[in-house]
């Protein structure tokens, strides 16, 4: 080549970061190793914010809520092989929850893998990876990888939401291109979501159900919490005059202390309402199915809106589906109702609003206990008051007694501001969730983990310090899973699920410089939590629990099989 004409180059690893920034991805979750730690260097290099975990499953979770939170693909990066199986299990979570996200992996070389010759860390990720997303793709040349993550980002968050594979060879990175041929070969993805609008007629249909009801309930879920329609889906409901449920990642779409909200009448609305209309939410096991005893003798109809039409008819048969994305879906009933739409029968809602009463009143008592060890209505009762004084705070949670006893007495004032175990009621979800929410909002973060579910992702607990994330950890630490009282009666080892009896994880977090505190009664846990929320310095709170508080599997205990024989 003459001098002055040489030519500039581009590659792999520039476009890939190239293709990221230009659609607006600026944060990616991972754990660095062969064959991406340059990857992850340029990124970060490149102004992209790359948070470093300790495991894959972790930050691939926090990818997951970071899709949910933002409406764009949460993007996680692994290495080959077993940092994509550990980042897997999220991107499947994604999937089922329908959140959009994107798990980017590094891969060894096709050649040797597709031979089965034993390359370093092997494996033959995108055919593992297909049964549990939504779309898996492989990018083999420099020139396809703008294409390849506009596919991937297409994917993920058009339609219903949901999970994506990318799998990127070693090879790719280092692959040499004209750096203009670059440039030109990147996409920016336009509409990724397209707006989708109900037809007339189904919004009509479902309409004339509705105003025909009775007894007429919504249940709002965790989709219609995804869709920002925030502003719409209030108006319906509060013009509608209907009772809500929401589903436990829908608390706070409208305010829990709404006059409507029926979260505290919960069975009373599922086994007397005689028209159901379904916004984000699935009949899967967490509604019953849409039948059995939850549900009641009295016949109902149900109308469905989301933006999967396979969803309709999956349990029960749909007599009003009304398939578009929520925010367009709950704008056009509006716009339908006119000015003189009536509200729902004024005796149901008494009804409604007389069970709800009841049921606040029957609790209140237990919330003000201030018993030492505590239970979990003495210290679930401080959190409410610190969440209702703080309604910006992200309130995470996952455990068994731990969470369900949380979601029925911490009230939610605002939309996504609670984040908890989903579909697959997994435990795993605390640290990765608590890491992207802060990260992705801003805001402060309270935790609220059973001993054995902050387990499955503790270590983070470094991260977060690392970071320096306005996070506070509360552990209801009970000794154990579901309680700390279990006993072998065969042998000397521990029963299987209670714990070393009277840990302090608090001294995890002093171990990495941050703040622990060790609380035994309701008011230490709240002085303490109000610190951390008021310092915004990372904090893990041990809280004590009597560890005969709690009961097999929380409120789900009726899913465990029993066995008929009297053998041990
Ligand atoms: O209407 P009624 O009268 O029925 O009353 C209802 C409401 O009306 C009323 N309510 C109120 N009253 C007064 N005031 C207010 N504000 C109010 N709000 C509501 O209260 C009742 C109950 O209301 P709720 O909660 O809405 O209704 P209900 O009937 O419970 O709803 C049904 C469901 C199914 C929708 C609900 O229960 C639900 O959402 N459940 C989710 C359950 C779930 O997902 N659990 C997690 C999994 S459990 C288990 O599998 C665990 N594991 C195994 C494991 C997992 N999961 N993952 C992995 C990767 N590996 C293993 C493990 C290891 S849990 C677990 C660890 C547990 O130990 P921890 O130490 O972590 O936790 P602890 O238990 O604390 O020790
Ligand atoms: P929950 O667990 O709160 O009941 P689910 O996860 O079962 O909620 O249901 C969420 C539903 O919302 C899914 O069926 C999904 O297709 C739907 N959904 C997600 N986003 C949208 C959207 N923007 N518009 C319409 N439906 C949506
Ligand atoms: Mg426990």
């Amino acid at each position: 080549e003459a001098p002055g004409t040489e030519q500039e180059l581009t590659d792999g690893f520039h476009l890939v970061i190239d293709a990221l920034k230009l659609n607006g991805i600026d944060t990616v979750y991972g754990v660095p190793g062969i064959p991406i730690t340059d990857l992850g260097r340029m990124a970060q290099a490149a102004g992209i914010r790359v948070l470093s975990f300790r495991h894959e499953q972790n930050a691939g979770y926090a990818a997951s809520i970071a899709g949910f939170l933002t409406k764009r693909p949460g993007v996680c990066l692994t290495v080959s092989a077993p940092g994509f199986l550990n980042g897997l299990t999220a991107l499947a979570h994604a999937t089922t929850n329908c959140f959009p996200m994107i798990l980017i992996s590094g891969s060894s070389e096709r050649e040797i893998v597709d031979l089965q010759q034993g390359d370093y860390e092997e494996m033959d990720q995108l055919a593992i990876a297909k049964p549990l997303c939504k779309a898996a793709f492989r990018v083999l040349h420099a020139q396809d990888i703008g294409i390849g993550l506009a596919r991937a980002i297409r994917a993920a968050v058009s339609g219903r939401p949901g999970g994506v594979y990318l799998d990127l060879p070693a090879k790719l990175f280092g692959q040499v291109m004209d750096a203009a041929a670059g440039e030109k070969s990147l996409v920016k993805v336009i509409d990724a979501a397209p707006a989708q609008l109900p037809a007339p007629s189904a919004v009509k249909r479902a309409l004339d159900v509705l105003k025909n009801a009775k007894r007429p309930l919504i249940i709002l879920g965790k989709g219609a919490a995804y869709a920002q329609a925030d502003e719409a889906i209030k108006n319906f409901v509060e013009k509608s005059g209907v009772p809500f449920l929401p589903m436990s990642m829908a608390k706070g779409l409208l305010p829990d202390l709404h006059p409507q909200c029926a979260g505290a009448a919960r069975s009373t609305v599922l086994k007397e309402a005689d028209v159901v209309m379904l916004i984000g939410a699935r009949l899967n096991w967490l509604l019953s199915h849409g039948k059995g005893k939850t549900w009641g003798e009295a016949p109902k109809k149900f109308i469905q809106v989301d933006i999967e039409p396979k969803e309709m008819d999956s349990n029960v048969e749909i007599v009003a589906p009304v398939v578009g994305d929520i925010g367009s879906c709950v704008s056009a009933f509006l716009d339908a109702m006119g000015a003189n739409w009536s509200a729902a029968p004024s005796d149901w809602l008494a009804t409604v609003a007389k069970k709800r009463d009841d049921n606040v009143a029957k609790m209140a008592p237990k919330l003000m206990s201030n018993a030492s060890p505590m239970d979990y209505h003495g210290a679930l009762g401080a959190l409410r008051t610190i969440i209702a004084e703080r309604p910006d705070t992200i309130f995470v949670n996952e455990g068994a007694n731990t969470l369900d006893l949380a979601r029925g007495v911490v009230d939610m004032h605002k939309p996504r501001k609670r984040l908890d175990v989903g579909t697959w009621g997994v435990m795993g979800i605390g640290m990765g969730y608590s890491i992207a929410a802060a990260v992705e909002t801003g805001l402060p973060v309270l935790a609220v983990e059973g001993d054995s579910a902050f387990g499955f992702s503790g270590m983070e607990v470094e991260t977060i310090c690392r970071y320096k994330l306005p996070i506070c950890v509360v552990i209801f630490n009970n000794d154990g899973i579901y309680r700390g009282t279990d006993v072998n009666s065969a042998g000397d080892d521990p029963a299987t699920t209670v714990f070393v009896k009277g840990s302090r994880y608090d001294k995890m977090m002093e171990a990495f410089g941050g703040v622990g505190v060790n609380a035994t009664s309701p008011d230490e846990l709240k002085r303490a939590v109000n610190a951390a929320l008021d310092s915004g310095k990372p904090t893990l709170i041990n809280a004590v629990i009597d560890p005969a508080a709690g009961s097999e599997s929380g409120r789900i205990g009726n899913l465990n099989p029993q066995s008929a024989l009297n053998k041990k």
